[in-house]
């Protein structure tokens, strides 16, 4: 990792965001040890049989990271971190962060292209893999890509087949050693709080996803005001079922905002309803998170489970387009609240309150955790929309970093001159100041210049009682440019024809030209890896001659 590929924050607003106590100057691998001396013996982190305290966590995060720094790394360097949900992650991820090695968060389904990109884009120094994953070979695929990465990249390996040439993770994990020397030790080479501790994936569907370096500092108060915005406490029970490296489970609030408030973190690799339900009942759950088709999944399958799900308080739901129907069903059929969640990669984060009225709860995505973050929607010209109108939003703050990880190019694209990160979301702000996704500009379908936004389309075919997931995707068009081609899952023994969506919109009041002009029906959508329709694989679908 290269120091000057990262933007700064402007020297004046990080004196102040410092002065101001946002920004503490201390690093994120400093807290296991602070939280062990508070809370010793008390559970932290718990993947099946498998419990951490918190005492254990500060020392197995400490064996490791002297581990690690024997074999040779160190402060500045970084490693691809691609493990499934489960306790290693979290000890892995704190050896980073104790020793100042930059964790790069991969995802469970990225194969060679991304690792080999992405590994090559950062300079990393390292991969961390599981041994296999879901029947697939990680620990070849690892070693694939360090042969074909510029730079030697040890493999380090979580699991029990560790072959000759790979660093086995859990023996360095539970090594012997007297816990207060190796203490002292790391503390005395410890990164700073402005460094960069760990490196996060944009959500962007389209192409190689762009790298996002955060710092300690900014990504703690990340976690620490995401769990203030969740009413998190010592009596928190997270459970985290999206892949652990991604920005909403791992800090929004998520496994750091439980750690942080003394709670728990429950690691389950798969979000299968019987799988999560049994880990509620037996770990008594108090709040997970989900996008909102597995929310879905979850609020269907609630009806004819014998499971006890009474502990769960909250549900986070975000990540894509959520409508006010569809919200105010999942709360019920769950038995708690609900939270929405608008969130990125690349900083701002909004929650609904958990205690807010319905109309609030279902019909926004919340308002921003910090009184720092800025908002500002403008229209397509670049002037800011009038209060409540409909425009693309910008945002700059605390935990915003000002541009992306070494693509100068990209950064004139997406930040604006004075730092302001362009979303890339249409979005308009309610009069109590909270955030309403209503699509996205990149995402908008020209039809002969009549712009349609997908995000609204999707809102509305979601109401319908026949549809499971929808997606809607431009389809080139000789005539117009472009058309809404609409593709869609069914819940089981349902159908749904074309016509029978154009009725449902037209009901509604639906303007004629948004009207979509073709519907694919799929047993399931693609996903992207964080389980977001993945639209780039719907329009090259689109593009393939049909075989019949
Ligand atoms: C989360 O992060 P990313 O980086 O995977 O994706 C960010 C993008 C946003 O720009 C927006 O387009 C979309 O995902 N999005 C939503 C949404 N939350 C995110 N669109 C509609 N409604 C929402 N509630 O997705 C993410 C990160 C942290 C917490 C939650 C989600």
């Amino acid at each position: 990792m290269n120091p000057d590929d990262v933007t700064p924050w402007p020297a004046d607003l990080a004196h102040a965001y410092r002065a101001a106590g946002l920004w503490r100057g201390r690093p994120l691998g400093s807290y296991p040890w602070e939280w062990a001396d508070q809370w010793g013996d008390r559970t932290a982190v718990v993947d099946g049989e498998r419990r951490l305290g918190y005492r254990d966590l500060a020392e197995r995060s400490d064996a490791l990271a002297e581990g690690l720094a024997a074999s040779g790394l160190g402060r500045g360097d970084s490693v691809l971190v691609q493990l499934p949900n489960g306790w290693e992650f979290v000890v892995v991820a704190f050896a980073c962060l104790r020793l100042g090695v930059v964790p790069v968060m991969m995802l469970p389904p990225h194969r060679e292209y991304e690792l080999t990109s992405i590994g090559a884009h950062v300079g990393v120094k390292g991969i961390v893999v599981p041994d296999t994953w879901r029947g697939y070979d990680h620990q070849a695929l690892a070693h694939r890509v360090a042969s074909a990465l510029p730079e030697p990249a040890r493999v380090l390996v979580v699991g029990d087949d560790v072959r000759p040439g790979s660093v086995d993770v859990r023996t360095l994990i539970e090594r012997g050693g007297d816990p207060s020397a190796r203490r002292e030790a790391l503390d005395a080479r410890a990164p700073s709080g402005s460094d960069v501790a760990l490196m996060l994936l944009s959500g962007g569907t389209t192409g190689v996803p762009k790298v996002i370096s955060r710092t300690h500092d900014d990504y703690e108060y990340n976690a620490r005001r995401s769990a203030l915005a969740c009413g998190f406490d010592a009596g928190t029970v997270y459970l985290a079922v999206l892949p652990a490296g991604h920005n909403f489970p791992l800090a929004s609030p998520g496994i750091l905002g439980a750690l942080f408030s003394g709670g728990r973190a429950v690691l389950l690799p798969s979000p299968r309803p019987d799988a999560v339900f049994a880990a509620i009942e037996a770990e008594g759950v108090t709040s997970t998170s989900a996008v909102p088709a597995v929310a879905l999944r979850w609020a269907s399958a609630a009806a004819t489970t014998s499971a006890d799900l009474s502990t769960l308080r909250t549900i986070h739901v975000g990540g894509s387009v959520l409508s006010p129907e569809v919200a105010a069903r999942i709360g019920p059929a769950l038995g708690c609240r609900l939270q929405q969640v608008y969130g990125m990669a690349e900083g701002l984060i909004c929650y609904t309150p958990p205690d807010a009225p319905p109309e609030i709860a279902n019909g926004t995505q919340g308002a921003p955790i910090s009184p720092y973050d800025e908002l500002l929607v403008i229209d397509p010209d670049g002037n800011p929309v009038l209060p409540g109108e409909i425009g693309e939003l910008l945002t700059r703050g605390p935990y915003t970093p000002r541009g992306y990880y070494g693509v100068p190019d990209q950064n004139a694209v997406s930040f604006t001159p004075d730092g302001w990160y362009r979303t890339g979301d249409l979005v308009r702000i309610t009069p109590e100041g909270n955030v309403v996704v209503c699509g996205r500009v990149k995402d908008l379908i020209n039809r002969g210049g009549e712009k349609i936004s997908s995000g609204e389309i999707e809102t509305l075919v979601q109401e319908m009682p026949q549809v499971s997931e929808v997606a809607a995707v431009a389809m080139p068009d000789p005539e117009v440019g472009e058309r809404v081609c609409l593709f869609a899952s069914l819940h089981p023994g349902r159908t749904l024809t074309l016509e029978e969506v154009a009725e449902s919109l037209t009901a509604r009041g639906v303007a004629a030209f948004k009207i979509p002009e073709r519907l694919e029906l799929l047993p399931t959508l693609p996903h992207t890896s964080i389980g977001k329709p993945d639209k780039k694989a719907l329009r090259t679908h689109l593009l393939t001659p049909n075989p019949t």
